[in-house]
């Protein structure tokens, strides 16, 4: 009996165990992206191509919900809600979406359904009203006609043009409900590095389709041009933005485009910049040649995103040109003109202090650029959540127009009587079946178009989200994956580019470090921008003493970046050029606070790997193999990061490297050697296939094994 009995409460004890453990969930490529954790519970297709119709199949589909979901175009519109907004009406038994717009309804079905997904639906009778910030969320595929993608680092472009107009992959449509369900409504989907042959007949027919694939999701095509194309393909001898030829190509060129594409949005122009062809080949302004643009799109009600990424090679200093070059043209271009202005004054690197140009054209529609695509930041081999960064961007303030000029107050256009507004990001999107190349970095895709429709979202909430969805909503898996992803940029910053470093990584591939490169260009040289030598580092970006970089931001900001005291030590050697023992605020020598910031950086990111390891359980096999795979090579990595920039700086400091930081596992000779196996994204492998990512060897120091 006893026998018995003890058996019973060891059976018992032994399936409560059991049931306790998490069930492994099914493998999945990552394909399905944060729709993974919706479940279907109908079969129903949208009875026709329309966001009337898709809106209604998206609920019939997914809503697991007692209450009725009622989808309601208003008859007397709100103008609170303008084109895209919506409210959800909780009330017993029902739940209305209602809008101005059937789009607006199609936002709040993606709004409704990730409240379901993510455990945030209200308990009783509420109402959510949202409105996004930006009239334009746009994307820029930076994707070449030949199939290769500028800075992209997840496969080739999506768009097959070789089979387009006639066959249509079924990722297109895949592609615009992803955008839709995060409010993403307009796509640049050639590289600004034009190619002028997608806007001939055969081009436009192409993207014509997937125009229309798009539209039901609410998402208008832009097409980059290139200034030159009246040259190119107009059969003129000049593109000259005053000469009535070239005036004429582009007002028959754009009312061809909308005649095929009635709701086209616009053009994306890099002019003027990087060998790209603009108005100033003709002695021209950047005025003349976007107004000039603009005037052919306005009858049609489009508009032109013009971009203030420009710099030449004789410049002192490459952070100032964009505002040298934009702010005199302040107040002098047309209404559906937005200045594309990227976050930093220089390019997309792992922290920049914002561009000034934010605070200083008053008169003029600006909207920000950021980069989703990891060209500094690790490629799509790093794990990094770049939310933080943007949002850091978005935050500051300008101080323009007294305190609270944030950039996000700027460009959401609220001292402006225009009411035009845009943001955009250039992509991380490619063929590869997970899009992303890496699995958590899908998460930027999602965040940029959560912030796009709403900046004031925190980092966090957005990572919950996304997690929610995308994985798991088990705290033990929350938990720590967010923090380690909140804290991700930063960790990056720190083992690649501390305390304002800046454009120190290996030219052309823009992956891994490059400190002792010189180019024939200095504004592409790594030595032009760390300035390292025996009495210290950095870019004095000061007006006493430097380039008088930090007089182009408005007071305080000017006076805090331009004194060494103020000046945030995490922008100090952006602003400063800094003695090797300088004594930072916590007492250490600049020298030591450089080995403990990469030393912490290298740390974190091995940590990762633990974290990981840590949440197997909630993680399919598939994806968590991926990711763990990767984060050892992000480990690496960033060993190679420390080694190669402490290495080279040793030379001028002379300094040792603290006894409680790793000790290097490479001669600064034999990381030299590496630059050697370096390629350019876009470079046509089949040229040297040999030298296709060779990296140094590294142990783990946590992780021999690895
Ligand atoms: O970041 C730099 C890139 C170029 C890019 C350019 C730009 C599309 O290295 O590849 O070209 O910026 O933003 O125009």
């Amino acid at each position: 009996m006893k026998v018995l009995r003890t058996f019973a409460i060891i059976s018992a004890l032994f399936l409560a165990v059991t049931s306790c453990k998490v069930e492994k969930p099914a493998d999945t490529d990552g394909h399905d992206l944060w729709f993974h954790n919706l479940e279907k519970v109908a079969d129903a297709a949208p009875a026709e191509y329309t966001t009337e119709a898709i809106a209604q199949s998206e609920i019939d589909q997914y809503w697991k919900g007692k209450a009725a979901v009622e989808i309601k175009v208003l008859d007397q519109k709100d103008e609170a809600l303008g084109r895209d907004g919506y409210r959800l009406v909780f009330s017993k038994g029902k739940v209305a979406v209602e809008a101005n717009t059937a789009i607006g309804t199609l936002y709040g079905v993606y709004g409704l359904l990730r409240l379901q997904q993510t455990d945030a639906l209200p308990k009783g009778a509420k109402t959510i009203t949202e409105v996004p910030a930006f009239e334009y969320r746009a994307f820029n595929h930076w994707d070449n006609l030949n199939g290769s993608v500028e800075r992209g680092y997840a496969g080739q472009s999506l768009w097959n043009w070789a089979e387009l107009p006639d066959k249509v992959s079924p990722v297109y449509q895949e592609y615009a409900r992803a955008n839709a369900s995060v409010g993403i409504n307009a796509t640049a989907i050639n590289n600004v590095n034009a190619n002028a042959d997608i806007l001939t007949t055969d081009y436009l027919k192409k993207v014509k389709v997937l125009a229309d694939i798009f539209r039901p999701y609410g998402l208008k095509i832009f097409l980059s041009l290139n200034f030159a194309a009246p040259k190119h393909i107009g059969g003129l001898d000049t593109s000259d933005p005053l000469d009535p030829r070239v005036v004429q190509f582009w007002k028959d060129k754009t009312a061809e485009i909308y005649s095929l594409i009635p709701d086209f949005g616009g053009f994306l122009v890099k002019a003027n910049s990087e060998g790209q062809s603009g108005p100033q080949d003709y002695g021209r302004t950047h005025a003349d040649g976007a107004n000039m643009v603009a005037d052919a799109l306005a009858p049609y009600g489009g508009v032109v995103f013009w971009r203030a990424f420009v710099y030449d090679a004789q410049a002192e200093d490459r952070a100032m040109q964009a505002s040298d070059e934009f702010v005199p043209l302040d107040g002098q271009f047309r209404d559906n003109v937005l200045i594309q202005v990227k976050n930093g004054p220089i390019d997309f690197q792992p922290r920049e202090p914002i561009s000034p140009l934010f605070g200083q054209a008053p008169n003029t529609n600006l909207m920000l650029e950021v980069q989703i695509t990891q060209e500094y930041l690790g490629h799509s081999k790093h794990m990094v959540y770049l939310h933080p960064l943007w949002k850091e961007c978005l935050d500051t303030d300008t101080y323009e127009f007294g305190e609270g000029s944030t950039v996000a107050a700027i460009t959401e256009g609220k001292y402006r009587n225009n009411k035009l507004s845009a943001i955009s990001g250039v992509t991380n999107i490619g063929n590869d079946v997970n899009w992303c190349g890496h699995q958590m970095i899908q998460i930027n895709w999602y965040a940029y178009g959560r912030m796009a429709w709403n900046p004031d979202l925190s980092s966090d909430q957005i990572a919950d989200e996304w997690l929610r969805q995308t994985f798991s909503s088990d705290p033990k898996f929350i938990k720590p994956v967010k923090d380690m992803l909140d804290r991700s940029r930063e960790v990056t910053v720190s083992y690649e580019m501390p305390l304002g470093l800046h454009h120190i990584m290996a030219s052309n591939a823009h992956f891994g470090p490059g400190p002792w490169e010189d180019s024939y260009r200095k504004d592409w040289s790594p030595l032009f921008y760390h300035k390292a030598g025996p009495d210290g580092v950095g870019f004095d970006r000061t007006v006493a003493t430097g380039s008088g970089a930090t007089a182009q931001y408005n007071e305080p900001l000017a006076s805090t970046y331009e004194n060494i005291d103020t000046c945030p030590e995490n922008l100090l050697l952006w602003f400063h050029h800094v003695p090797w023992d300088y004594k930072m605020k916590d007492g250490k020598t600049l020298w030591d606070e450089l080995c403990y910031t990469y030393q912490h950086g290298i740390e974190d990111a091995a940590d990762y790997i633990k974290i990981w390891e840590k949440v197997e359980p909630y993680v399919d096999n598939q994806r968590y193999q991926e990711v763990r795979t990767k984060l050892i090579r992000q480990a690496k990595d960033a060993m190679w990061w420390r080694d190669a920039v402490i290495l080279y700086f040793q030379t001028f400091s002379n300094m040792p490297i603290p006894d409680d930081c790793y000790p290097p596992q490479h001669t600064l000779d034999e990381l030299k050697q590496v630059g050697v196996f370096r390629w350019t994204p876009g470079m046509p492998r089949v040229r040297r296939p040999e030298i296709y990512e060779v990296l140094p060897e590294y142990t783990l120091p946590k992780y021999p094994d690895l």
